[in-house]
């Protein structure tokens, strides 16, 4: 009896060891942020609002009703006075610098995207039709 234990103890000892050493080397894959994305209708949540400069992964969850993507924008413009198209109902993205996005995605889903952001003031916004204008822009800073 006294024996079986002894293994039992041992066998799950190695597998704690393994999954540390697993957790680790997901560290260094990521070597960087995690930016949390909460999409509404109409609003873009984040968390943090302040990420260090480098590799930032994004995780977009869209939490709205229809579909929503995320546009990140490197301006000092405030978020909610970009260049705009009234005719469109769009952000006139190639005004800007657009850094990179994360393609619409449906109601209920998540996304993921990774960006190289250095220091700076950046925007992130859904640019579908109407969505900008309805509130769907923020500010990240990166630092
Ligand atoms: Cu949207």
């Amino acid at each position: 009896m006294k024996r079986i234990s002894r293994y039992m103890f041992a066998t799950v000892l190695v597998g704690v060891v393994a999954l540390g050493a697993a957790a680790c080397g997901d560290d260094d894959d990521d070597a960087g942020n995690r930016l949390n994305v909460t999409l509404r209708d109409w609003a873009i949540d984040l968390k943090p609002a302040t990420v260090p400069a480098g590799e930032v992964e994004i995780r977009a969850k869209n939490n709205g009703s229809t579909a929503h993507e995320v546009i990140v924008i490197r301006t000092d413009l405030p978020a909610d006075k970009l260049p705009y198209d009234d005719a469109a109902n769009k952000v006139i993205e190639s005004e800007l610098d657009v850094i990179g996005e994360i393609e619409q995605f449906a109601a209920g889903e998540s996304e993921e995207g990774s960006f190289t952001l250095s220091a700076g003031r950046y925007v992130l916004i859904c640019n579908i039709a109407t969505h900008y204008e309805l509130g769907m822009h923020t500010v990240l800073t990166v630092q």
